[in-house]
């Protein structure tokens, strides 16, 4: 603990000297939400995390999150210098949909309107007539369909299941999923309700179907949060990354939070619940980007070239203009 203390006194220093403003999602480890918290920075799902570093005036961006989030930010913020703790921080709905497998799908069905969500390369995206995160997919895709629009929808099964129940829109789904979402189970979820029969059941979207089919509240990271605040329940079972419980017990200080059952609980599971690349940013590699000559090379720099940047840019944009 005091080895932390000295290695947060330092990256708070160096942010200043970098003039740099740290960003982390929801699902990083504490000590790195608590970070980004007292500096200034930000704590946000990946719509929010771009949001606030384009309107941010630093000319650095720490973005602690996976891969596709520091694209999504240099995307939007092409001027400044965008760095992560390390770039191996992936996403298995990003890996499960490789540019080239992507785009042949997509020409495969010229007449369908090609969504995706925001957790996608760059390239994905570069593809696509709209990007859309969790917290609005829904309402993207009921406009969509309002102007009977026919879609192609990836790369998240669950997520695209449930929005097309919930909109009844035309899709063709790509077959990917999160493997941190696609580990809790139903059975657990109503064991756990048998202990506890008064709590609220909150999913996050990207579950299965039979685990959202339990929910009390379906959402987005933030609407999650939000839910756990307004809900009367004062115990919740909560089916996202774990850790969403720093902000969420934050929000609601009183309520008893639980973690939904997972396939691997028990002996077996490491990291339950636990994004393992989210995980992969910690003190040590953010100090050690930091501390990195700024006028040099930094091996953990996010580039987006400029022609790819433009394409997805425009998507983006569509969804920063329709949520405003
Ligand atoms: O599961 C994720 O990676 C989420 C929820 C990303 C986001 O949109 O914040
Ligand atoms: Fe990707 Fe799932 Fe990790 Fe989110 S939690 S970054 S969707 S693997």
């Amino acid at each position: 603990a005091a080895e932390d203390a000295a290695l947060i006194d330092e990256i708070k220093q160096l942010l200043i000297e970098r003039d740099a403003a740290l960003v982390a999602h929801y699902y990083c480890d504490d000590a790195i939400q608590q970070l980004a918290e007292e500096t200034g920075g930000c704590v946000a799902d990946s719509l929010e995390m771009a949001r606030f570093g384009a309107r941010h005036d630093a000319s650095t961006l720490i973005v602690a999150g996976v891969r596709f989030m520091g694209e999504t930010s240099k995307i939007l913020s092409p001027e400044k210098r965008v760095l992560m703790p390390t770039l191996e921080a992936t996403c298995s709905l990003d890996l499960g949909c490789p540019e080239d497998e992507f785009a042949a799908f997509c020409d495969a069905h010229p007449d369908r309107t090609v969504v995706v969500y925001a957790n996608t390369s760059a390239a994905v995206k570069a593809r696509a007539d709209w990007v859309v995160t969790s917290s609005i997919a829904v309402d993207v895709i009921e406009h969509l369909h309002a102007r009977g629009e026919k879609l192609i929808w990836a790369p998240d099964k669950h997520l695209g299941a449930y929005v097309q129940k919930q909109t009844g829109a035309d899709m063709l789904l790509w077959d990917g999923a999160c493997i941190v979402h696609d580990e809790f189970r139903a059975q657990g979820i109503s064991d756990l309700l048998k202990v506890y029969p008064d709590a609220a059941v909150l999913v996050h979207p990207e579950s299965s179907q039979s685990v959202v089919e339990l929910a009390d509240v379906v959402g987005s990271t933030s609407q999650l949060i939000k839910a756990a605040v307004e809900l009367d329940n004062q115990q919740l079972i909560v089916a996202t990354d774990r850790g969403i419980f720093f902000k969420m017990q934050q929000a609601a200080p009183h309520k008893q939070l639980y973690e939904a059952p997972t396939a691997g609980n028990g002996a077996t599971c490491k990291s339950c619940a636990h994004c393992p690349w989210m995980a992969m940013n910690g003190l040590e590699n953010l100090a050690a980007v930091l501390r990195r000559d700024p006028s040099e090379a930094n091996a953990e720099e996010v580039f987006v070239d400029d022609d790819l940047r433009e394409r997805a840019l425009k998507p983006l944009t569509r969804m920063l203009e329709f949520n405003r």
